[in-house]
């Protein structure tokens, strides 16, 4: 389901504030080609990976050596169940550092590196010697619109121009395997072959719980939209265990490559796939250390650093720094708060009760609409910004903006709202698209010029609008 956001959150802008007050490392040019696979990837270059955050093809590191939980989650962005996460001293046999990160049960850790063609993302991960199957994994995501948290969108095929995903995942293949089972990709994009994702085997190797492995995995846009030559890649220990290639990953360059999503997620759905006899006895835990995203291969830890121990350094990340990933929202193209009434706007009334003692808009189930109050070109930085406060118990509110273009309406969703609750909306135009399941075109290269919000509940309901806002 598409949920609608708010804005980002205090916690969040505070910590990439933090960061941009703090004088980065600055990146060393690339003098030499990177070192292929067989030669041992950017990491031989980078003895127990001391410095290689400071190579200007590694996009983010987290070695988990040094923050508490809290902090860690802030330079990553986005932290899940922090609760269930801990720090570790259990740690592989050619860590450089002493501590990894420990996740039971459920949990996560997401980032926005600067978005990319080509992602390769390197982690050490254990799994409890009494693991049972795990339902979703480390994932590297590509979204046109990225928030600083993930997205759903299970059983939803993503758009070519607005999203494309991998997961590098155990699976028990339907029992075939006793638990966490072998390494596969669960891939999500336009041309995937069922509304639940492709599997991508690889080499069959079942992966041995309570060890440590270096897992890689690459994954490769199509190099222009008509061009199905993208391509996904994983090793295991430095070994090429899946290359996958002749995938047509996205219909546009504008999407990129810019999200990792060091996910662990767990229910008891994989035990019933694969008919865990015992499912009662799993231990639901996992260990991950040395985090390494880069546009090059990178390979397992090479040697010890010449300091003897790493120097613990901050992990370098984009953090969905404003403007960096996506077009910031423009200038204000048209705004309303209904203080001087009603304006264009139809099928409700002002009244009392808006957003600090003023005005807003009342309006039923059956919607507020606009016309020719604004006339705005949409590009990736065109948003559309409003404030709603439910009375009763909406469902389904839904926005809808008429296209020219496509003779099609498009739609955004707006979930979450509360009963009694003011509730700041906002989204990028380009994220409303035609047909019923908003799968069809985005309103990208068309006029904004209408639009409508209408919702299912008794015909006595009202839903206030304010602070209607259009940004360029
Ligand atoms: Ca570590
Ligand atoms: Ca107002």
């Amino acid at each position: 389901m598409v949920r609608s956001e708010v804005k980002w959150p205090v916690r969040f802008v505070a910590t990439w504030m933090l960061l941009a007050s703090v004088p980065m490392a600055r990146a060393a040019e690339p003098t030499k080609p990177a070192p292929t696979p067989e030669q041992g990837g950017l990491a031989s270059l980078y003895p127990g990976d001391e410095g290689i955050e400071q190579d200007a093809r590694v996009l983010f590191v987290d070695d988990f050596e040094t923050g508490t939980v809290d902090k860690i989650g802030g330079r990553w962005g986005s932290i899940h169940l922090k609760e269930n996460i801990d720090l570790s001293g259990d740690v592989h046999a050619s860590s450089p550092g002493n501590r990894s990160l420990h996740i039971s049960r459920n949990g996560h850790l997401f980032t926005h590196p600067p978005g990319v063609d080509v992602m390769y993302a390197r982690f050490y991960v254990k799994f409890h010697e009494k693991t049972g199957y795990i339902h979703h994994f480390v994932h590297l995501v590509a979204d046109r619109t990225p928030k600083p948290w993930p997205k759903g969108g299970a059983g939803e095929t993503p758009p070519g121009d607005a999203k494309f995903s991998t997961g590098i995942e155990p699976t028990g293949r339907w029992g075939k395997f006793s638990p966490p089972g072998v390494w596969n990709f669960y891939s999500y994009w336009h041309e995937m072959k069922t509304k639940w994702g492709s599997v991508f085997n690889g080499k069959q190797e079942p992966i041995v719980p309570g060890r440590w492995y270096c897992v890689e995995a690459m994954l490769k846009a199509n190099s222009a939209p008509d061009k199905a030559d993208g391509e996904q890649a994983f090793w295991v220990d430095g070994e090429l265990h899946g290359h996958f290639k002749g995938i047509r990953w996205r219909t546009t360059d504008k999407l990129k490559i810019n999200s990792f999503w060091l996910l662990y997620y767990n229910t008891d759905q994989p035990a019933r796939h694969n008919k865990d006899p015992k499912p009662d006895s799993r231990v639901m835990e996992v260990w991950f250390d040395d985090v390494v995203v880069a546009t090059e291969y990178i390979g397992p830890v090479h040697g010890r650093p010449k300091a003897g121990k790493k120097k613990a350094t901050p992990s370098k990340s984009a953090l969905l720094t404003p403007g960096l990933l996506i077009a910031e929202p423009g200038k204000t193209g048209f705004s309303h708060n209904f203080e001087r009434g009603p304006g264009n706007f139809k099928g409700g009334k002002v009244v009392d009760g808006g957003v600090d003692g003023s005005k807003a808009y009342a309006f039923p189930p059956g919607g507020v609409s606009v016309w020719e109050a604004y006339s705005v070109p949409v590009k990736d930085s065109t948003t559309v910004r409003l404030k709603l406060k439910p009375l009763g118990n909406p469902r389904d509110v839904q926005v809808m903006i008429w296209s020219k273009r496509h003779k099609d309406n498009c739609r955004y969703r707006i979930g979450g709202l509360e009963k009694g609750k003011w509730r700041e909306v906002e989204f990028r135009a380009i994220e409303a698209r035609a047909g019923w399941g908003m799968n069809g075109p985005s309103l990208e290269g068309d006029v904004l010029d209408n639009l409508k919000i209408f919702y299912e509940g008794d015909p006595g309901d009202r839903i206030l609008l304010d602070d209607f806002e259009i940004l360029k």
